[in-house]
């Protein structure tokens, strides 16, 4: 039999053990929690949702903004055994409904914001038994409503559900590219793994620290770095309930005195659009990117305005959090930097051969925090799951000096006259630009049926630059055949809930660009 192991008791229980209690662990304009303040609560709701019968393994789906709120349905959930599922809060009624329905929720919390939104999708989610509703706010719903507040009235209980370090603990849906939404199923034991391996390894997080995320807490990359990091070494999250916005984030970041901040590049690039000044994050000791290549150009834009290094990473909601990431104080710009300690990594070619550093294939991934598959996704399990190695679909180089580079996914690749392309090579050019604000290249047949690279350009608000002249610049910094053989300019890049550039689409909309 194995070792009890609750995540709860990991984040928080701990620090009540080790004597800090009355430290601060969640600010923001959410107000103000302790250690012990936000174990009582925690303990509280935890008796609270036993009493209105939701059961260890029922999932509890929460549509919830950032919050104090967020934070204790979470912890409570996983304490007593039951499995919190938080899904994205830009998703609509109907998307909503129709993971209350795949993942067979007993339970929705919402916060005030989704209340509306929550009680059109309940209505839709026949096995859904009750809706739990934070910040004492009013929902129109048939169904049983409970008020977290009144949950939270319930007596403390007496400790953590018997779980051990491989019972089911939460799921998140992977936002994917393409197809139906997949719930990727964690254990509790990988919370530790994460924090040990990224958190303490990687971002060297201290208790002194004040984390704050642009990505959302319900986003893989947000839990780890506003709930998970934060509390496994008693220091605070900043948490910020509206849409991050350039401006009002980096006025949290003072107000609340954010030492480390994380984003992904398109929210880096945004910062930089709007004119933020020099000095305005300046307590932030560290950023990190996740979620899409940072272009080197980028890289170099932004840390020298702001004064702060940024380690580039890649993770996927399948392995929680970050499994390859460059370091600080020996970060290479463009590359994703090398495996976080606890992760091996391996570049396949597609006959399933290792390869050699210099040749790209597809990059596979093992370690302690992978998910243990979908849920009630059988087929697709088995194409990622692959034994001990999960495979990312990313393609992948490797140097001489053992540094990852992203060629982009493993699907996006195109052949130009017989020569591999890597899209983000050629968006990377692009982006050198100073007309060009985002970019994404995508391959559509030309008159003759062969591949060739077209870019999806967003100029820079006033910027008057013309597809010759981005053509051009693209020839003098690239490989001839690389160049993208046209430039249509658009509005903004389509993209997912979580922010990835919907290639697919692209490849939709350039199919007859160049015939
Ligand atoms: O997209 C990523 O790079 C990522 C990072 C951390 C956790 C989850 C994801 C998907």
């Amino acid at each position: 039999m194995s070792e009890p192991f609750n995540a709860c008791h990991y984040l928080l229980d701990r620090r009540i053990e080790q004597g800090d209690g009355g430290r601060l662990a969640l600010t923001g304009p959410g107000g103000d929690l302790t250690y012990a303040q936000l174990h009582e609560r925690v303990r509280r709701t935890a008796a609270g949702l036993r009493g209105i019968g939701l059961l260890p393994e029922q999932r509890l789906v929460m549509y919830m903004a950032d919050s104090p709120d967020f934070v204790t349905v979470f912890l409570a959930a996983l304490r007593i055994g039951a499995v919190p599922v938080p899904v994205s809060t830009m998703l609509r009624a109907d998307g909503l409904a129709e993971l209350l329905r795949d993942s067979r929720a007993a339970l929705l919390a919402v916060t005030r914001e989704f209340a509306a939104a929550g009680a059109e999708a309940a209505a839709a989610a026949p096995e859904l038994a009750g809706v739990l509703v934070g910040g004492g706010c009013s929902i129109g719903t048939a169904l049983p409503v409970h008020a977290l507040d009144d949950l939270a009235a319930a007596e403390p209980d007496g400790g953590p559900y018997a779980t051990t370090a491989d019972s089911p603990a939460f799921w998140l849906y992977t936002s994917g590219t393409t197809g139906t939404p997949k719930a990727a199923m964690h254990r509790h034991g990988s919370i530790e793994v994460v924090c040990r391996t990224y958190g303490r390894h990687v971002l060297g997080i201290r208790p002194d620290d004040r984390c704050l995320s642009a990505a959302k807490a319900f986003f893989a990359y947000g839990l780890g770095n506003s709930v998970l990091f934060p509390l496994s070494v008693g220091a605070a999250t900043i948490l910020e309930p509206a849409p991050s916005r350039p401006e009002p984030l980096a006025e949290r970041a003072r107000t609340f005195g954010a030492t480390l901040f994380f984003a992904g590049p398109t929210f880096f690039a945004n910062m930089l659009h709007a004119g933020l000044p020099r000095g305005a994050l300046g307590g932030v000791r560290l950023a990190t990117s996740a979620g899409e290549v940072l272009p080197a150009s980028l890289y170099h834009r932004w840390t020298e305005h702001f004064g702060v290094d940024i380690l580039d990473g890649i993770g996927m909601t399948e392995m929680l959090h970050i499994f390859m990431s460059n370091r600080q104080g020996a970060v290479r710009p463009g590359t994703t930097g090398v495996a976080v300690p606890g992760y091996d990594l391996r570049i396949l070619d597609e006959h399933g051969n290792a390869v050699p550093p210099g040749t790209p294939g597809t990059l596979y991934v093992r370690g302690e925090s992978t998910a243990t598959g979908y849920w009630s996704r059988y087929h697709a399990s088995r194409e990622v799951f692959q034994g001990e190695w999960l495979c990312t679909g990313d393609t992948y180089v490797q140097d001489a000096d053992g540094y990852y580079t992203c060629l982009g996914r493993t699907g996006d690749m195109l052949k130009a006259s017989g020569i591999w392309v890597s899209p983000t090579e050629v968006e990377a050019r692009l982006l050198e630009h100073e007309a060009v604000a985002e970019a994404a290249v995508v391959a559509a047949l030309d008159e003759d049926g062969l591949e060739k690279p077209v870019a999806y350009v967003v100029a820079e608000t006033g910027a008057a630059v013309t597809e010759e002249e981005l053509i051009a610049f693209c020839r003098q910094g690239l490989p001839a055949v690389k160049r993208p053989r046209r430039v249509v300019f658009i509005d903004s890049l389509p993209t997912t809930a979580t922010g990835k550039v919907r290639r697919a689409e692209l490849r939709v909309r350039a199919a007859g660009v160049l015939g």
